[in-house]
C-alpha cells in the first residue's frame, strides 16, 4: 500500500483544521476526520439504513449501466477516489476490462479490507491501493493507459462550491483529453426524504457525526463529553445542502492540548460537521463544463433519486 499520509503528516493537518475550525466565529470541522476506522464502519453502517437511499439508488444506477460504461469509456485502469471499502464498485470491476484498480481513501483501514477482498474475487486483477486525500494527492496517480476517474457516493457534495470547482479542475488536470470521469451525485428532492437519510431512527447517523469528537479526543487528547452534543441535520433549501451539526446541550469547555486551545461552548452553540450538497442535471453539467469536462452521460435511477454522470476530459 502506498501511504502519502503517515500517521505524523495526518495530526498535523488535524490540528491545523481543528484550530481553523473550533476558532472560528461559527464553529465547523471538516468531514474528513470522521473516518477512522469506527467512523468507516458507521458509514458502512449508514449505506445499510432504510432511510439513507443513496447507496441503494447508486447501486442500481450501476447495476443498469456498468456496461454502458465500459462501452462508453473503454476503461483499462479505474481509479476510485474516496473509495472506503469500494462495495459498489465491484459492479465496476465486473463490467470493465481492467489491467489495474487503484483506490484511494484517507482511511487505511477501509483500504486494506476492501484490497484483501477484491484480492479473493477478482484474483489476476492487480491491485494499488493509495492512502491518500483526494485534495492534495492526485498528483499521484499512475499515468497509466485510459484511466477512468470514479468519484462515488454522491462524496463530491461534501465539498463548497468553490472546493468543488478547484477539485474537478485538479481532476481533469491530471487526466489525458479522451479519458473520463465517472461521478455520483444525489439529487435535490423532497427534505422529507433528504431529512431522515441524514437523521436516522436507530441513531447511526448520530454516532457517526459524534465520532469526530472522538477521533478528536484520541489524537489531540482533547476532554469532548461526546454525549454532551445533540445530533442535527437540516435541509438548507437556499444552498441545496444538507447540514450536520453537533450542537452542546449545556454550556461546556473543552480543552484541547495538541493545540493548546481552551474551547467554550453556550448551550445550544453548534459545530458544522457537514454539508452534503444535492444537485441537479444543469448544476453538474455547468460545474463539469467549467471544469474543462464535457457531460457525456447522464444516468439515473428509475425513481431519479440520485444520477450518476460520465464526463470526458
Ligand atoms: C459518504 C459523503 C456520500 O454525504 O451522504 C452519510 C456521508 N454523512 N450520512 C453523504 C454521510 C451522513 C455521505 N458521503
Amino acid at each position: 500500500m502506498k501511504v502519502l499520509l503517515d500517521a505524523d503528516v495526518q495530526e498535523a493537518a488535524l490540528r491545523a483544521d481543528v484550530l481553523a475550525g473550533l476558532t472560528a466565529p461559527s464553529k465547523w470541522l471538516p468531514p474528513k476526520w470522521f473516518y477512522d476506522a469506527r467512523g468507516s464502519e458507521l458509514f458502512e453502517e449508514i449505506t445499510e439504513l432504510p432511510e439513507y437511499y443513496p447507496t441503494r439508488a447508486e447501486r442500481a444506477v450501476l447495476e443498469t449501466h456498468a456496461g454502458d460504461i465500459a462501452r462508453h469509456t473503454g476503461a483499462r485502469t479505474l481509479i476510485e477516489l474516496g473509495s472506503g471499502y469500494s462495495t459498489k464498485t465491484r459492479l465496476l470491476l465486473d463490467a470493465l476490462d481492467l489491467t489495474s484498480f487503484v483506490p484511494m481513501d484517507v482511511a487505511p483501514s477501509a483500504l486494506e479490507a476492501a484490497t484483501a477482498q477484491i484480492a479473493v474475487d477478482f484474483p489476476g486483477l492487480p491491485v494499488h491501493p493509495i492512502v491518500g486525500d483526494i485534495t492534495q494527492h492526485l498528483d499521484a496517480l499512475p499515468a497509466a493507459p485510459d484511466r477512468l476517474v470514479a468519484f462515488l457516493g454522491g462524496t463530491i457534495g461534501n465539498f463548497e462550491p468553490a472546493e468543488r470547482a478547484q477539485f474537478l479542475s485538479a481532476v481533469r488536470g491530471v487526466l489525458r483529453p479522451g479519458e473520463h470521469l465517472l461521478l455520483g451525485t444525489d439529487l435535490v428532492k423532497s427534505p422529507r426524504v433528504l431529512v431522515p437519510a441524514y437523521d436516522d431512527a436507530a441513531g447511526v447517523t448520530a454516532e457517526f457525526n459524534r465520532n469526530v469528537l472522538r477521533v478528536l479526543n484520541h489524537h489531540l487528547s482533547a476532554d469532548f463529553d461526546v454525549d454532551g452534543f445533540a445530533h442535527v441535520a437540516l435541509w438548507d433549501a437556499d444552498h441545496e445542502w444538507i447540514e450536520m451539526r453537533l450542537r452542546a446541550r449545556w454550556p461546556m469547555r473543552v480543552t484541547i492540548p495538541a493545540v493548546n486551545l481552551t474551547v467554550s461552548f453556550a448551550s445550544g452553540e453548534e459545530i458544522r460537521t457537514e454539508i452534503s450538497a444535492k444537485f441537479r442535471r444543469e448544476g453538474v453539467d455547468k460545474e463539469l463544463t467549467e471544469a474543462g469536462f464535457t457531460l457525456d452521460q447522464w444516468w439515473t435511477d428509475a425513481e431519479g433519486r440520485f444520477a450518476l454522470s460520465l464526463a470526458v476530459a
